[in-house]
């Protein structure tokens, strides 16, 4: 409300070039506000590999303002600037290689940041940096020097009302401890008009003008049952903002961990063309622009701008700063049977049993809060989980997993073990008069572990050891559910902002780290059970940027609804474009009842996003795959079985997320950055570079439009191999039994021959490799393997990335990376070779070192496909196929 009356305009903020100095670090100024004369630090830094980072902070604050920690992996590694050009009013400052220039003008103050020559962003240029200086509280402030009066009347006679110490919210009162903070500023992102980012809101993957409605809010919250097209945070926060244009991508990552919004607007302005006659410097054309003002509660103003230029290079720039997707385990990347509850030993045994009853892959069962002794995590209810070793020991023979529930609150409870100790050692977070804070949720009156307390994560790490978590094994992984942090009868169903964390800081601070520090202790907890051998599994609802680095995340309660399932495509791909891949939304809608069609629908569509899971909430009927008539169940077991068969693509995939950051799952626009059609389509997607997904999100679809973009691409039909006639918007028949995938043209995709029941027994099932030709004939393709399941990949090289390339009817497979080394006794069987333009006469095979053999094919002329068989073609050995 307060910077709300701070309108567009020239800035009241002046920067001081005579206090400039520089060093190897940063350039560093003063700024100042001409009424309230408060001066504030700048600083300006040139990051490795194209970012820079400004941060405003007050030159000497009351006490030290929150700057958020460990979100970045490490202090980032800093390049000189030199300051090229000093003179009235502008401080021209350039990067080591001369590709960027940074013009700071003082009056008013304002910083232009331009590569070779194009101006791509600027700081300020609206007027809109706002910074509220801290203050003594009213009732202990003396009037000392003559600034500071100026500054507080300044603030007295504006903002009388406006919740500078205390505000009311409903029956709460929220008491400023500190008074008012909040920081706020804008950019202006020139010739862009197409900006994505900022999870989580249920939302169109294209971010809107909020010019006439509410701005994006960033503030997790736990909303149950959200609508959709809301503009309200929910859940998780990653202010990454990310505009595109064709030929650059580029990205604003606002580091403040408090509440958020972010107001966008776009329009097209005059740009002059640079000329030098009168009669030319008339001539003008529109250029989009795009406006986004961020605003925060608290903290300081610390923004990265990543300077691109491709998508590509924007994801490894924010994961140089924030780091990328953990590797999952391989089981993690199968499919997922939740459900609130599984009520018992006897369920979970028949639950598991129904999928081998049914013929259907799984790799792991979740318990929900119900299996917990009253709600106290960690614990077993006694009468429904008597013995839950044995049933893990015989989940770990059927080679499949469990996931249990473990929430952030903690029954006030002296008998709890976990209380009792977190009280004693005061681990709490504490109310603002230095109690517990007491809240309610599941288990009743509960407090809050201060997660942000490194020795707290300590201990809380600490308690998945296997002595201590008594009934765990290691097939036992983990869910962080209500952990925005979720608290019933809190404001707006949270912690109250007043609460006191760790080093004194307020719960305003650090709201929306909260969930990201309870996936930080619970996946370190995991590592460590292991003494450090094993990948962790962690599911999260609340995130925050680098939350990848810990897990996985899923989008919350969803509601059985097909508009629910359509906005899961877009609020997936908003959040695997800032840096989170593994992620997905509950299958069948966690809220209510799907009819068998939109459940089937949804699987198809699970099957082809990062994670997996089915879930539904307490009161939805039992939703087992198989309870929906033998048609339904066959759809389903043949959508779950297409997404076993084709993991080693995916996981190949997520190898390339960990290693390269690359998305899991991509926006079109990603991969055609230069074709404007794609830049707003947000139901269909790639799934890597290679497969174009369109899931069906229409009740009783007979057709599906798909864009199949680039006039120089060609795709097939994934399954049926064919090659389809146009490019461009397509009309796709569809039936219930399949839903639109297509092959891109010069991509190699690595599959397993058959599923098996869970991705444990599929090791040793042999591989093949669909190889989808392009106009020039040829292809390239990976497939990465190690163990699945422990670090064995990093400390010893133990993998295996191989390199398959199609060139001139030979198909190479080598070694991708010579550092890796992996034992496996598996084979490639077959060799698909799509848009393969003859048949051939005779085909042969040959291994480094052995010899030539000649290999069976068959041709299929109506599509031109050409199938190889019975190859047995060693994973780990160079080889060639040669088609003549
Ligand atoms: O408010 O643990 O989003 O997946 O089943 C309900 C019970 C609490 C919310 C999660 C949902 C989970 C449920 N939890």
């Amino acid at each position: 409300r307060r910077q709300k009356l701070l309108c567009p305009g020239k800035s009241s903020y002046q920067a001081l070039l005579d206090s400039v100095t520089s060093s190897d670090e940063n350039v560093k100024f003063q700024i100042i506000h001409e009424e309230t004369k408060v001066l504030l630090q700048v600083e300006i830094y040139e990051i490795e590999g194209n970012i820079f980072r400004l941060k405003i902070d007050e030159a000497s604050p009351l006490r030290a303002r929150y700057k958020v920690p460990d979100v970045l992996i490490k202090e980032p590694t800093t390049q000189r600037l030199f300051i090229s050009h000093k003179e009235a009013g502008i401080l021209a400052l350039s990067s080591v290689n001369g590709d960027y220039k940074l013009q700071v003008r003082a009056n008013p103050f304002q910083v232009e940041l331009q590569s070779k020559g194009e101006t791509v962003m600027s700081m300020n240029s609206n007027g809109l940096l706002y910074f509220e200086h801290l203050q003594p509280p009213p009732s202990d402030r003396k009037p000392t020097a003559q600034n500071e009066e100026a500054a507080s009347d300044y603030f007295k006679e504006k903002q009388e009302d406006l919740g500078l110490w205390q505000e009311k919210f409903g029956s709460f009162l929220d008491i400023k401890a500190h008074g008012p903070s909040s920081v706020g500023v804008d950019f202006s992102l020139h010739g862009y008009d197409h900006v994505y980012g900022i999870p989580q809101h249920t939302e169109t993957l294209l971010l809107k003008n909020t010019s006439d409605g509410d701005a994006y809010r960033l503030y997790n919250l736990d909303i149950f049952g959200h609508k959709i097209h809301d503009k309200i945070g929910i859940y998780g926060s990653v202010p990454l903002l990310l505009a595109h244009k064709p030929n650059r991508t580029s990205g604003v990552f606002w580091l403040n961990s408090s509440e958020t919004l972010v107001d966008i607007s776009t329009k097209a302005v005059a740009e002059h063309m640079s000329s030098t006659s009168a009669a030319e410097t008339a001539k003008q054309r529109a250029v989009p622009l795009t406006d986004v003002r961020w605003m925060s509660e608290s903290g300081i103003i610390d923004v990265f701008l990543l300077m691109g230029p491709t998508a590509f290079d924007t994801f490894k720039q924010f994961a140089q700063l924030t780091g990328t997707q953990a590797l999952p385990p391989l089981f993690s990347l199968g499919y997922h049977q939740c459900r609130w509850n599984y009520e018992d030993e006897q369920d979970v045994k028949a639950v598991d049993a129904g999928f081998d009853a049914h013929d259907i892959p799984y790799d792991v069962i979740w318990l929900d809060i119900e299996h917990t002794d009253g709600k106290r995590y960690f614990t077993w209810d006694k009468k429904k989980f008597q013995n839950p070793r044995k049933m893990q020991e015989h989940l770990k023979k059927k080679k499949r997993k469990l996931v249990v529930i473990v929430d952030p609150h903690i029954k006030i409870d002296p008998t709890y073990t976990l209380y009792a100790q977190a009280k004693d050692k005061g681990y709490f977070v504490k109310d603002r008069n230095g109690q517990d804070f007491e809240g309610i949720c599941w288990s009743g009156s509960s407090c809050y572990l201060d997660f942000t307390n490194p020795e707290v994560r300590k201990w809380y790490a600490d308690q998945f050891a296997f002595k201590t978590y008594k009934g765990s094994t290691n097939i036992l992984f983990v869910w962080n559910d209500m952990n925005e942090p979720s608290v019933f009868k809190g404001a707006e169903l949270t912690m109250q902002k007043d609460a006191v964390h760790y080093n004194n800081w307020e719960h305003r601070e650090v709201h929306n780290l909260y969930g990201f520090y309870q996936q930080m202790a619970t996946a370190e907890g995991l590592i460590r059970r292991s003494s450090g051998k094993e990948r962790p599994f962690v599911l999260t609802r609340s995130f925050f940027a680098g939350s990848q680095k810990y897990g996985a995340v899923w989008t919350g309660d969803n509601t059985a609804e097909w508009s629910y399932l359509k906005i899961s495509i877009p609020m997936l791909l908003t959040i695997s474009l800032a840096g989170i891949s593994f992620c997905g939304a509950d299958v069948g809608g966690f809220i209510g009842d799907p009819e068998p069609e939109l459940l089937v629908r949804w699987y198809q569509a699970g099957a082809y996003q990062p994670f997996f899971r089915g879930h539904s909430n307490m009161e939805s009927k039992r939703r087992e795959p198989w309870l929906f008539g033998e048609k339904n169940t066959q759809i389903i077991r043949k959508a779950i079985r297409e997404r076993y068969v084709l993991l080693p693509y995916l996981y190949t995939l997520f190898y390339r997320a960990h290693t390269a950051a690359e998305p899991v799952m991509r926006p079109l626009w990603v991969e055609f950055p230069g074709k404007t059609e794609t830049f707003d389509v947000e139901y269909e997607y790639m799934l890597g570079n290679a497969l174009l997904v369109h899931p069906v999100t229409e009740k009783e679809a007979k057709t599906v439009s798909v864009l199949l973009p680039g006039s120089e691409e060609i795709w097939y039909d994934f399954r049926k191999f064919k090659r389809m006639e146009d490019a461009g918007t397509l009309k796709i028949p569809v039936t219930l039994e399949n839903l639109p995938v297509f092959q891109r043209g010069g991509t190699v995709i690595p599959l397993k021959t058959t599923a098996g029941k869970s991705t444990e027994w599929m090791i040793d099932i042999s591989y093949e490799l669909h190889v989808a030709l392009d106009t020039e004939a040829c292809a390239v393709g990976e497939l990465y393997i190690d163990d699945g399941h422990s670090f064995q990949y990093l400390h010893k090289k133990q993998f295996l990335y191989r390199k398959f390339t199609f060139h001139k009817n030979i198909l190479t497979s080598s070694c991708a990376d010579e550092s890796g080394q992996y034992q496996t006794s598996c084979v490639f069987e077959r060799v698909i070779v799509l848009g393969f333009g003859k048949q051939p006469t005779f085909v042969t095979a040959s291994s480094k070192g052995g010899k030539e053999k000649e290999v069976v094919f068959t041709y299929d002329t109506k599509i031109s496909a050409l199938m190889l068989g019975n190859l047995a073609l060693s994973v780990d050995a160079d080889w060639q196929i040669c088609i003549n």
